[in-house]
């Protein structure tokens, strides 16, 4: 771990505040002075570590703090200059800052329904011009590209920028937040699933760019160690807002950046010290707080907290009284300050020391308005995104303090109710006009006009000289890799396919040996990503730690315990597995980075990520929301799933709903496969389609952990295993005719009932495989709507009435999930469908005692088939009442979902 920062946390007070001994505080401080002025800061530094160190010994407990004083940390001195043309800079982010505002106030002009932020950008325009016109590199020959997750909400700026340079028309900014009525409309927010040509990460569920940036740049060196990509020189930046900082998901990873050195990554918090409602810290300070949190997971910390015109302030401050101040203020008073006048800034800061007061007397009120905070000034921010994407060895956060509304005055600057302003007064948009010295009319003014200046102005030169120098335009999104990889035929897979004779297992292992024969493919096995979060054994993955190494930066610096063993635990700077630890969000932010690796990086990766099923959906769904928007590509792995599959594991462990929870993404196909060859045609099918053909789709399995014996695949069944059901077992028997539907592990209990139905009740009963209720509802839907649209064609018929169609009798469907889940096909199925199904909490037992409890074993399938024939008039009820004692039912048992 690089060397930290340390300072001391107090200035040699003791307990209770007062000096004991001033003269020795002094001596002290001069010899301290004396050292840095003679052999400069690095070894005064280095004196008061060992400083420290010995007065650790002598017991005094932990005397460092992470955090510095309340400055910049960047000295004025040290400070690389902004090059080329401040003051066209200034100009072109006026005219930005002027467009992304009348975008929204002209989108709220018909009508306010449309919504929309102008305050987040206000704060982040600086931020964002600085990178614009000196740091981010568009993909190019040169440059593979930086990689920019921009705030969500701040999408008016994007656009405003993207309107200058020729990317967006007027008639496209007036379609903010209207995509269905007008045909080029902009996205409220960054989402790739509307805008694929333009945005690359979603990021607007707040704290979700975090996250998955950090796993981007991860996944970045990843690329590089594996000698997939070359990724040197390449940046993630993200833009995080100081309320966003209190979801989980933001600093929840920030210990793995820090841990794995990701010097590839920057972000910049923009600290404008307000969220929605009100302060983000109002008793405190965001930026001290995030500084020793960042500090403390290894990161580069800048602090870019006051504008160049504070420097002369701060170098005459020998005595340190307006440090003091400053560091006694809380954010709750600094958002104040900045949303009333210089007189008030005289009173209510300067003002808590008289001396201070003194020291500005010669200022006028306007002069003390404008000092500027480091955040909103183009120097400052140039000198701290200079530093930070040269440091080396440690991410970077740049902490910069900005104001919420800056430019708005009374419509917004540092309003409470700033955040979800969307139209300002004309008083307010005139004030706007001249601060930022805008060449409109009072009539453009009131009309929001937008301002595009001419074409060989020199701001429009400088804006695309700068861009070209960075190799175009950002953000740029790319649709597809340019190859496809060539994906082998399913005789890759065939000692899936054909049965397992004697032998017992489970889904899950058939999807290793899937799994394994894919890694070994000389084409497709370098692209795969397989993605745990600490349960390879869990899953008999433990085989691939040897086979191809865990990743790790830093190899392997120890023997293993396990080092004697043929699959010993292998940590490989080479290595392929990303073995993420117990964080699902993190693993599914990997699986984003590897799934859309084709279009960030143009080389497609096959990202398996397994993981217990009920810690998938349920745990991190706006995540897997945000895999959906991001066109990811892969597979998920819902492992050991099912309520009575997962036996022993309990209420908390047993799945019966994730299938539902993911029939609801789009571009999912989920299926719930029973036996082996059916995971091998779905897999295989899924690489086709996502590796071969690049489309937009990703996968989702479940898989189980119960063995038994798998057939063979059965002539034919391909083409109804994708589309989501197929006939396995027609009934020899001569008798009234049922309909069995059954997936999973539960097929099992199923074809035993049929066997049941036949030999106990003379009843006729087709088994039929259903590997996906999801495929099967979503083809339903688009026959049904196609036949509402086309009153006068010929009727289509779905998939379901088709095949069930042809045969005889009612349908009786058994699952491991939750009713809805086999329920979805219901108006398709032609005649009765009776569907049982594991609603309720599950709790742990045998498995043949929970398939009771929640009534979907084999004897409650028989019982309902027969409980259908009744109905259906074709035997009397009786036989059933036969088949309750038989099966020794209880009729009384209780309602799973009650107990
Ligand atoms: C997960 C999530 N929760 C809530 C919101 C609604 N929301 C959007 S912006 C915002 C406030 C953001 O404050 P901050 O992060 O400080 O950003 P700023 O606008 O101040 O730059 C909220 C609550 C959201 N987008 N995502
Ligand atoms: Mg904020």
């Amino acid at each position: 771990m690089a060397e930290r920062v340390e300072a001391l946390s107090s200035n040699g007070a003791s307990s209770n505040g007062s000096d004991l001994d001033a003269v020795e505080t002094s001596e002290w401080l001069e010899a301290l002075d004396a050292v840095v002025a003679h052999d400069g800061p690095d070894r005064a530094r280095e004196l008061l570590r060992r400083v420290v160190e010995r007065a650790q010994h002598a017991g005094t407990g932990p005397i460092a703090s992470l955090n510095t004083s309340y400055v910049n940390t960047i000295p004025p001195e040290r400070e690389a200059k902004l090059p080329g043309d401040p003051a066209v800079e200034r100009r072109l982010r006026s005219i930005i800052r002027w467009n992304a505002m009348a975008m929204v106030i002209r989108a709220n002009k018909a009508s306010s329904e449309l919504g929309g932020h102008i305050a987040s950008y206000q704060s982040l325009a600086t931020l964002y011009e600085v990178g614009f016109n000196h740091f981010w590199h568009a993909p190019s020959a040169d440059h593979g590209g930086d990689l920019v997750y921009f705030q969500g909400h701040s999408s008016p700026g994007n656009y405003a920028r993207a309107y200058l340079e020729g990317r967006l028309t007027e008639e496209q900014l007036d379609g903010f937040r209207q995509e269905v009525s007008r045909p080029r409309g902009l996205s409220s927010y960054p989402h790739p699933w509307l805008m694929p040509d333009f945005w690359q990460f979603p990021t607007v569920s707040l704290g979700l760019g975090a996250i998955t940036s950090i796993y981007q740049a991860r996944f970045m060196k990843y690329l590089q160690a594996r000698d997939l990509v070359d990724t040197e020189g390449r940046k993630v930046w993200a833009f995080i807002g100081d309320g966003e900082v209190d979801e989980p998901e933001t600093m929840g990873s920030i210990g793995l950046a820090g841990r794995e050195r990701l010097d590839d990554l920057i972000w910049v918090v923009n600290a404008n010290l307000q969220r929605l409602d009100g302060p983000v810290r109002g008793n405190g300070k965001i930026i001290q707080e995030l500084e020793s949190d960042f500090r403390g997971a290894g990161w580069n910390v800048i602090k870019v907290i006051w504008g160049s015109r504070w420097d002369p302030l701060l170098a005459e401050d020998t005595d340190g009284r307006l440090l003091k101040v400053m560091e006694d203020s809380v954010d709750g008073e600094y958002q104040t300050y900045k949303s009333r006048d210089g007189a008030y800034v005289r009173e209510h800061f300067f003002g808590k020391d008289p001396v201070l007061l003194e020291r500005v007397a010669h200022m006028s009120d306007e002069e003390i308005w404008l000092l500027n905070r480091g955040g909103l000034d183009q120097q400052k921010v140039y000198a701290a995104y200079h530093e930070a994407v040269d440091h080396r060895g440690e991410p970077t956060v740049i902490l910069a303090k900005t104001i919420k509304g800056y430019g708005m005055g009374a419509s917004g600057e540092g309003q409470m109710v700033t955040h979800q302003a969307k139209k300002m007064t004309e008083d307010a948009l005139m004030a706007f006009r001249d601060r930022f010295d805008l060449p409109l009319t009072d009539e453009q003014v009131r009309n929001a006009a937008y301002y595009r200046p001419p074409d060989d102005s020199p701001e429009m030169r400088y804006l695309r000289e700068r861009r070209d120098a960075l190799g175009g335009s950002l953000p740029v999104r790319r649709r597809r890799a340019e190859h496809s990889l060539p994906v082998p035929s399913l005789e890759l897979f065939s000692s899936q396919l054909t049965g397992t004779d004697d032998r017992e297992i489970s889904t899950t292992m058939a999807f290793v040996r899937v799994l394994a024969a894919l890694l070994r493919d000389k084409q497709l096995g370098r692209h795969v990503v397989p993605i745990v979060p600490d349960e390879s054994r869990t899953f008999g993955m433990e085989g691939l730690f040897r086979q191809v190494g865990i990743y790790s930066p830093f190899g392997q610096r120890y023997q293993p315990q396990d080092s004697e063993q043929l699959m010993f635990y292998k940590e490989d700077e080479h290595g392929q597995i990303l073995e993420e630890g117990i964080t699902e969000a993190g693993s599914i932010s990997s699986f984003i980075a590897a799934g859309t690796s084709y279009s960030v990086h143009g080389v497609p990766m096959i990202p398996f990520y397994i993981y217990y099923s009920m810690f998938g959906y349920q745990r991190v769904g706006d995540l897997i929301w945000a895999a959906g928007d991001s066109r990811s590509r892969g597979f998920l792995l819902g492992g050991t799933a099912g309520r009575t599959t997962l036996n022993g594991e309990g209420l908390q462990h047993e799945d019966g709903h994730s299938h539902v929870l993911f029939s609801v993404v789009p571009n999912v196909r989920a299926y719930d496969p029973a036996f082996n060859y059916e995971v091998a045609v779905i897999i295989h099918e899924g690489l086709r389609r996502m590796v071969g053909e690049q489309e937009d789709v990703f996968y989702y399995l479940t898989l189980m952990n119960e063995n038994y014996h798998h057939p063979a695949m059965p002539e034919g069944a391909q083409d109804g295993i994708l589309r989501g059901m197929y006939l396995l077992r027609p009934s020899a028997v001569d008798g009234p005719h049922v309909q069995l539907l059954g997936s999973g592990t539960i097929l099992n209990e199923v074809l035993a009932a049929a066997s049941l139905l036949e030999e106990d009740f003379g009843v006729a009963a087709d088994v039929w495989s259903v590997t996906s209720f999801t495929e099967l509802r979503r083809e339903g839907l688009e026959i049904e709507r196609w036949n509402m649209l086309h009153p006068e064609s010929e009727p289509r018929r779905s998939y379901v009435s088709e095949q069930l169609g042809a045969r005889e009798g009612p349908v009786v469907a058994s699952t491991d999930y939750i009713r809805t889940f086999a329920d979805q096909i219901r108006q398709w199925v032609p005649g009765r469908y009776r569907v049982l199904g594991t609603d309720g909490y599950g709790r742990s037992d045998f498995r043949s005692a929970l398939r009771r409890f929640f009534e979907i074993d084999r004897h409650y399938v028989a019982v309902a088939a027969l409980r259908e024939l009744v109905d259906e008039g074709v035997i009397e009820p009786a036989r059933v009442q036969e088949a309750i004692e038989r099966y020794e039912i209880d009729p009384e048992a209780p309602l799973p979902t009650t107990v």
